[in-house]
């Protein structure tokens, strides 16, 4: 190495101290925002653990971002589990609180904390949980507060919606390895195979201004009522041939300028990245496809967002957990990133 530049480079760094005399003013500022008052920053491993390591909080009051538990897996058509999601997402580390690619700390542009979970009334009624969740989200929507939710089964979704498209219906951003829009099946229209379909009819969400992706497996005979809607279902082929640019190009199209949701169902992931969740199917998204694709909103008016299908039980490694962390981060920063929030 060149002798000048050797000294330079140990005028510069050899005694620089983390979060101090950095030279690029946006990570300076960043590392400021990541501190704790005194100068320090929190031991990942250590505390209450909340998802995104954010603050605890008892209720949403005064919050403009919700981080919200829904541990419900009634509705689950094989292997149960996702009961388990919230928790195992809390226990996740070192997520955040810098976002590298949009270079901002999401939890320093908006009021955000963990609140808990949704309080049920009965551990054994689904029909009354969906009531319940229907309820405690119209309460944060009537305040203005976003709500960013870790589920639960995929069936929570659909009460959700129904309180964030209680005045217009919203459009939607579905990754999934399934369309979620199927029928009443054994007696029960309330089940985590059907939420989009209940949303739609109920006038709460736009299918027109829906799209969903990575869709795959064998069960397309339920999903007639996607495409008789007018969603945008792009299948796993699809994606593949399309590359994940063009999929977000459509998705911005797709979804336009008005305001939509995001749903995450941890089996729209290849199966080898995320085990744990109650109905795999090979072939899904990689994780860096994933998340690109969400990336690529940034800017856009979304209003809410989840994780779902987590089911940790299936997965020793703890992967699965991690991926669903990090998915709700990159879906936390788009919701802080919101210009018309
Ligand atoms: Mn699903």
């Amino acid at each position: 190495m060149d002798p000048t530049k050797l000294q330079d480079l140990r005028s510069r760094f050899a005694d620089r101290e983390v979060f101090k005399d950095g030279e690029d003013p946006v990570l300076v500022e960043a590392g400021r925002q990541v501190q704790s008052p005194d100068g320090k920053r929190s031991k990942p491993y250590s505390g209450m653990p909340t998802l995104l390591g954010l603050p605890a909080a008892p209720d949403a009051t005064g919050l403009d971002v919700a981080l919200v538990g829904v541990p419900m897996d009634l509705g689950v058509t094989n292997r149960p589990g996702a009961r388990f999601g919230p928790r195992a997402v809390r226990t996740i580390e070192r997520i955040g609180p810098y976002h590298g690619t949009f270079r901002t700390v999401p939890q320093a542009l908006v009021r955000a904390a963990d609140v808990g979970d949704v309080p049920f009334r009965s551990r054994y009624s689904l029909e009354r949980s969906i009531e319940d969740i229907e309820a405690y989200y119209t309460d944060l929507a009537a305040r203005g507060v976003r709500p960013l939710s870790v589920g639960g089964d995929h069936s929570i979704t659909y009460p959700i919606l129904k309180a964030l498209g209680r005045e217009s219906p919203v459009g939607l951003v579905h990754i999934d390895a399934h369309c979620d829009t199927m029928g009443t099946f054994d007696g029960c229209k309330f089940h985590h195979g059907g939420p989009f379909r209940l949303a739609v009819l109920d006038g709460v969400l736009d299918p027109e201004r829906t799209i969903q992706i990575g869709i795959r497996g064998s069960s397309n005979m339920f999903w007639e009522f996607s495409h008789a809607s007018g969603m945008t279902v792009i299948y796993m082929d699809d994606f593949l041939r399309m590359g994940v640019d063009a999929v977000a190009q459509q998705a911005r199209s797709v979804i336009g300028d008005g305001p939509f949701y995001i749903s995450i169902d941890g089996d729209g992931f290849e199966p080898a990245y995320a085990p744990g969740t109650g109905t795999p199917e090979a072939g899904g998204l990689e994780a860096r496809e994933g998340l690109s694709l969400l990336r690529a909103l940034h800017g856009m008016n979304v209003i809410g967002a989840d994780v779902v299908e987590v089911a940790p039980q299936y997965d020793p490694t703890t992967n699965t957990s991690q991926l669903a962390a990090q998915l709700l981060f990159e879906e936390f920063a788009l919701l802080a990133a919101n210009p018309r929030r």
